[in-house]
C-alpha cells in the first residue's frame, strides 16, 4: 500500500456488516476519467491525490482533446461501493502512464480484477495500459467512456484494436454518471465471478 494517513476503520465499513472487502483497480491512460469515475460512484468521500498541473507536465502528458484539464492525479484515487449486502468494492485508481509503472507492484497486489477505462479515440493510449495489466496477471473487463459528442464505436472493431479475448467484457459508461458507472463495475465483478467458477 502507498502510505497515507491513518484511517478510522470504522468509516469506512458500514457498521455490523458482514462483508467481502475486494479490492479493484480503476486503471487507464491520462485524462481518460478516472477521477471522475471514483468520484461518481464512492458512497465515501473519494481520496483523491489531485494536483494542479505544471507547465512541465504539459511536454509530458498530451493534452490534446482535453484542453480544460488543469489538475492531473499525482498518486491515486481511492473510493468505496457496496454493491449487495456482502460485497464492498474498495476502489483503487491507478495512473496508467509508464511513469507510475512502480506503483503497480503495490496496487496490483491483493487487488482481484481491474476496470480498464478507454477512451474510443484515443484506442492507443489504452495498449500500455492493457499490456501493464496482463502482466500482473489480473482479469480485467473494459469500460469504454464515452465523452459527449465522440462518435459511437462499434465494439467488434474496438475489440480488435485492443486485440480482447472473445470473453473479455466490453460495457460503455459515462463516467460522470453514478448509474452507468456502477453497471460497469458489476459487470467486472460477474466476470470475475464467472472466473473464479
Ligand atoms: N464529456 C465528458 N467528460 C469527461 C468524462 N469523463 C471525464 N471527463 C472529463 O475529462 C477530464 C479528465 O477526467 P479525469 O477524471 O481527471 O481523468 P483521470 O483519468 O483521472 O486523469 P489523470 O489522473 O490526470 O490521468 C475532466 O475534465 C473530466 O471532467 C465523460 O464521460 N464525458
Ligand atoms: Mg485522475
Amino acid at each position: 500500500m502507498v502510505s497515507g494517513p491513518s484511517l478510522d476503520e470504522t468509516a469506512y465499513v458500514r457498521e455490523g456488516a458482514t462483508q467481502t472487502a475486494v479490492k479493484i483497480l480503476v486503471v487507464g491512460h491520462f485524462a481518460v476519467g478516472k477521477t471522475t469515475f471514483i468520484g461518481a460512484i464512492s458512497e465515501i468521500q473519494p481520496l483523491s491525490t489531485e494536483e494542479t498541473m505544471t507547465r512541465a507536465a504539459e511536454s509530458v502528458d498530451d493534452l490534446k482533446g482535453v484542453q480544460g484539464k488543469t489538475t492531473t492525479t499525482v498518486a491515486m484515487d481511492f473510493g468505496r461501493l457496496t454493491i449487495s449486502d456482502r460485497v464492498v468494492l474498495y476502489l483503487f485508481g491507478t495512473p496508467g502512464q509508464q511513469r507510475f509503472v512502480q506503483m503497480w507492484e503495490d496496487m496490483a497486489r491483493g487487488a482481484l480484477g481491474a476496470l480498464v477505462l478507454v477512451d474510443p479515440e484515443r484506442l492507443a493510449d489504452s495498449f500500455a495500459v492493457i499490456d501493464l495489466i496482463e502482466q500482473y496477471g489480473l482479469d480485467y473487463a473494459i469500460a469504454v467512456n464515452h465523452f459527449d459528442g465522440a462518435p459511437p464505436r462499434d465494439v467488434t472493431a474496438l475489440r480488435e484494436a485492443l486485440d480482447l479475448l472473445d470473453d473479455t467484457p466490453v460495457v460503455t459508461c459515462d463516467a460522470r454518471d453514478e448509474k452507468s458507472s456502477a453497471q460497469a463495475l458489476i459487470t467486472l465483478v460477474r466476470h470475475l465471478q464467472d472466473r473464479a467458477h
